[in-house]
């Protein structure tokens, strides 16, 4: 009996003592996680604290993202239609037509870049780059809109872009696709490529720069004074073989005062409007710098005295002092290093490709060939591209957060096909390791990211469009038929009609609308749907845009809003009424319902439908 229940008092304190250690493990794990979630988890209603803008890569847009929580907040179409915005969508719209004009209505948006004033952001705008088409867009962060599209000139593969710091008097666009240096097929000559340099405010190509050989990814000094790029093919192959001869290939630094003093002195040679600077006729304008193997990424760190070049296929970074040009490091990362990012407290962190890591690297103790600049390393999931650090392209790193923008997600998300979405992965680096504190997916495909504090840009961001001067005034709406076989509408939108909520047009008419959502409050957004004529328009308040269409075929179209802006939403709507050419039905005034017009056939020479 007292052996008996000494067993039993055995088995309870052992299994007491299992449960113990499992509760405690199971415990501290729970307490990791809940901690993470906690530094990502943004309680509704409460805002996140910065801004992150995410190449929308072969979507054509622009993807804004809450940092830290990851919440998409806004697409901004940039290169594509996007019939949610009623964005270039119908082929009289004139965004469609200079997207059709400029290379047309899709594009590869890689590189987000902001607007800086004294080296830090200042919330106005943001370029992002179209790889396929050669073109540079402008986003203003005002009204989160594309306000320019530019075809780059003598430039293809508009790759690599970035703002001159410190306050970005031009945006420089680096042309991968090597070309004969003339423009002409028939130049059999080593294929060359081009720095485009534009302004700012203009978007006009001042000039360019000619550099033997490709350029990949941009960056520029603090200062104003160089722009760099990564070149790697200065073997000029035309095959992928011939690209991986060397053991070096370069890191390219143009001198832009020089540039800026040789364009000046006429010494551009100009193609298709834009001098372009050939650097053998112009010693001191580009300058060459070896740096192992097809090097890609290229960062500036935030202090500006180093330039860093990403080895790619060598397992290095170069590091190379603005001033002098001069390599002055060039330490092992890991493999595969594709981009370098920065914190406040002279860390690099560096992008690794092949590892799938994330590496943070001390930089001074890198200079000195100390032999313990590695810091930390952290898995990411998979195959890692850009990594951006709050702040990290500017002269104010936060040093808090880090995104990994992953190019494979494999086991990361529920399967959703053979395709699976991209991996975002939110990294903590404010402590000596770097914690993993979130994932979120996207639609395919951001290359880089950049990050604006909402401090800054939130109070700029307007609450409703500045009145157009083509605006349709509330009472003052009309129909007017303008020549034998066109008419203008003019028409108001607000909560929950349309004004005029009918009119009648003929077969083979043209209609010309000018559309205005007359809402004075932020959000208060309508829509405007046109069955069967390709047409939508999505107006948020106090904004007005002119559209072209043809009538169509006979019929009743209703006109719907597509934005569920009150409880009488579903009755939003109007008709559109096309008679037949040969209907012997007079058409009627929208507002007295009076026939206005001569008998049919025929249209009556004024003032039909006033
Ligand atoms: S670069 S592939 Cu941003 Cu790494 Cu375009
Ligand atoms: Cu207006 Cu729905
Ligand atoms: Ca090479």
């Amino acid at each position: 009996m007292k052996r008996n229940s000494f067993i039993v008092i055995i088995i309870v304190l052992v299994l007491a003592g299992l449960l113990g250690m499992w509760t405690g493990k199971f415990g501290a794990a729970r307490s990791a996680r809940a901690a993470a979630a906690e530094q990502v988890y943004v309680a509704p209603g409460e805002h996140d604290k910065y801004y992150g803008f995410l190449s929308g890569g072969q979507s054509g847009s622009v993807f804004v993202v809450g940092i830290p929580s990851g919440r998409l907040l806004r697409e901004v179409p940039v290169f594509e239609p996007r019939a949610a915005y009623g964005y270039a969508l119908h082929a009289n719209d004139p965004q469609r037509q200079l997207l059709d004009r400029t290379g047309g209505a899709w594009g590869d948006t890689h590189h987000p870049v902001l607007s800086e004033k004294g080296g830090l952001y200042d919330g106005r705008f943001l370029w992002v780059n179209d790889l396929a088409n050669g073109r540079l867009a402008r986003i203003r962060l005002d009204y989160f809109e594309t306000d320019s599209i530019i075809k780059i000139p003598n430039l293809q593969g508009a790759h690599g872009i970035a703002a001159v710091s410190p306050d970005t008097k031009y945006i420089v666009v680096n042309g991968e696709f090597e070309q004969p240096a003339d423009g002409l097929v028939t130049n059999p000559a080593p294929y060359t490529s081009v720095v485009a340099f534009v302004d700012a405010v203009s978007m006009e190509v001042k000039f360019e720069v000619e550099v033997p050989g490709n350029i990949d990814i941009a960056d520029t000094s603090k200062d104003g004074r160089h722009a760099f790029s990564t070149i790697y093919n200065l073997e000029q192959g035309r095959d992928m073989g011939s690209m991986i001869q060397f053991d070096r290939d370069a890191l390219a630094a143009i001198d832009i005062p020089a540039a800026e003093a040789a364009v000046a002195a006429g010494k551009g040679r100009v193609r298709n409007g834009v001098p372009i600077l050939f650097p053998d006729e112009n010693p001191g304008v580009l300058t060459l710098v070896p740096v192992p193997k097809n090097p890609h990424g290229v960062n500036v760190t935030p202090d500006g005295r180093y330039v860093m070049a990403s080895g790619k296929l060598s397992p290095t970074v170069t590091i190379v002092d603005t001033k002098t040009l001069k390599i002055v490091a060039e330490p092992e990362v890991g493999l595969g290093p594709l981009h370098t990012t920065f914190d406040n407290r002279g860390n690099a962190y560096t992008s690794l490709f092949l590892d799938s890591q994330v590496v943070k690297w001390n930089i001074d103790k890198a200079v000195s060939g100390a032999a313990d600049y590695i810091v930390d390393r952290i898995n990411v999931h998979y195959n890692i591209g850009h990594l951006q650090a709050v702040g990290g392209e500017s002269m104010a790193p936060t040093g808090d957060y880090l995104l990994a923008l992953n190019k494979l997600s494999k086991d990361q998300y529920l399967p959703v096909g053979p395709d699976l979405p991209e991996n975002q992965e939110i990294i903590d680096i404010s402590g000596e390791k770097m914690k993993m504190l979130a994932s979120f997916p996207t639609p395919p495909e951001p290359h880089d990211a950049v990050f604006c504090p909402a401090k800054i840009l939130a109070p700029k961001v307007k609450q409703v469009y500045a009145t157009a001067g083509n605006a349709v005034e509330a009472g003052k709406e009309s129909v007017v038929r303008t020549g034998p076989d066109t008419v203008t509408v003019r028409m108001s939108m607000i909560r929950s009609a349309y004004t005029p909520d009918h009119f009648e047009v003929r077969e083979g008419d043209t209609i010309t609308f000018t559309l205005t959502n007359v809402e004075t409050i932020r959000d208060m957004i309508h829509g405007f749907a046109l069955p069967d004529h390709n047409l939508h328009v999505a107006l948020p308040p106090g904004a007005t845009k002119t559209i072209t269409i043809e009538a169509g075929k006979p019929g009743v179209y209703w006109y719907y809003c597509t934005n569920f802006c009150s409880a009488l939403h579903l009755e939003m709507r109007g008709r559109m009424v096309v008679q037949p050419k040969d209907s012997t039905i007079t058409l009627s005034d929208w507002k007295s319902g009076q026939n206005v017009t001569g008998p049919v056939p025929g249209v009556p020479s004024t003032g039909a439908q006033q």
